[in-house]
């Protein structure tokens, strides 16, 4: 450890193990019995999609046992309120229908859903300030704006939304240093402002935003001696932030902000070598949320030409958003 930073040790595979990651991606989802796996079913329907997207950047989705996964997409569907659980026996929330809008989309399966009832539920979470609930016990948090309106691009039903209040509410969410947080008045976040940008970007609002000042916050999350990209000031780097960071940076055209190549050193040197996958830093233990995001993050680089082109606004493929006819719309900068 050097500061806030992690050093990373000489000897790493300085290879994307694509081959690898894919076959760790598979057998994850066949080890039920493991303790990790068990503990984890409150996640479960946003590591179908971690999983799932991971494969299709690797261009390996062809590998993945759609119709088990399909089943147990709709086995999550919970009739009475049109959202998904992320497993059997636990509640329905936005961000787990936000995964299996975008696991059915991936799989050109959306005509299973009866999507209205989804749309409904989404409505039935947005709030008179314009803020959105994650689920029935009445959280607010910026990531639910996002993920409200990701679902209904998704589902070709943003109108059935008016979108000034909950845009004024994002708004309010901004920061003196041109970040965003959780709810108005918290500390600027990379995740949050993923959500924020992301929101902006989708509701074409993207022109309120300080570009400069936030470009220049987020480039300065990539870390002096591993390369790798902090979440906020004085924190650790984490493999996921070359999602959080750099689609950021991407919706904003500002992707040249950071050394791309110390960013997959760092990512790389994240590989576990031997079973495959990416963990959050160098030596930590592999798991498919920062393999999708390690992934991802090196195909927004241009790092691996073998990885597919990754929506920076949805991380899904490019290839699937173009199938659906779903464009999103950046401005210029
Ligand atoms: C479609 C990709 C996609 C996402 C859906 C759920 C969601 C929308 C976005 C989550 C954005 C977010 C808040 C990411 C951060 C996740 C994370 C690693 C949080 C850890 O926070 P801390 O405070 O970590 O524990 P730090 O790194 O600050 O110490």
């Amino acid at each position: 450890m050097a500061g806030r930073d992690v050093i990373i040790k000489p000897g790493y595979s300085e290879e994307l193990l694509l081959d690898l990651h894919a076959k760790y991606i598979l057998k994850y989802g066949e080890t039920e019995d493991d303790f990790e796996f068990a503990v984890t079913d409150f996640l479960r329907i946003s590591g179908v999609y971690w999983c799932v997207t991971a494969m299709d950047i690797m261009g390996q989705l062809d590998a993945m046992n759609e119709d088990v996964i399909i089943k147990f997409v709709m086995d999550c569907f919970d009739e009475s309120t049109g959202g998904f659980r992320p497993c059997y026996g636990h509640d329905p929330s936005l961000l787990y229908t936000l995964s299996a809008v975008q696991v059915l989309t991936t799989f050109n399966k959306l005509d299973v859903l009866d999507s209205q009832k989804v749309v409904d539920y989404v409505k039935s979470l947005y709030q008179s300030d314009g803020s959105f609930l994650g689920d029935k016990w009445g959280e607010v948090d910026t990531r639910f704006s996002f993920g409200a309106v990701a679902i209904l691009f998704l589902l070709k039903q943003l109108d059935a939304i008016d979108w000034t209040k909950a845009t004024e509410f994002v708004l309010k969410c901004m920061n003196f240093d041109g970040g965003f947080g959780t709810r108005p008045g918290s500390e600027s976040h990379s995740g949050q402002i993923y959500c924020c940008v992301g929101y902006l970007t989708l509701t074409g609002n993207l022109h309120h935003v300080e570009v400069d000042n936030l470009s220049w916050w987020l480039a300065e999350r990539q870390l002096p001696q591993s390369g790798g990209l902090n979440g906020r000031p004085e924190k650790l780097p984490d493999v996921c932030y070359s999602w959080w960071v750099i689609a950021s940076l991407a919706m904003l055209k500002r992707v040249n902000w950071i050394d791309a190549k110390r960013l997959s050193g760092f990512i790389l040197a994240s590989q576990d070598s031997e079973t495959g996958g990416i963990a959050d830093r160098p030596g930590d233990v592999a798991d498919p949320f920062h393999t999708l995001f390690g992934l991802a993050g090196m195909s927004l680089v241009g790092a691996d030409s073998r990885l597919k082109s990754v929506n920076p606004c949805l991380c899904m493929t490019e290839d699937v958003l173009r199938k659906q006819g779903l464009e999103i719309k950046y401005l210029p900068f």
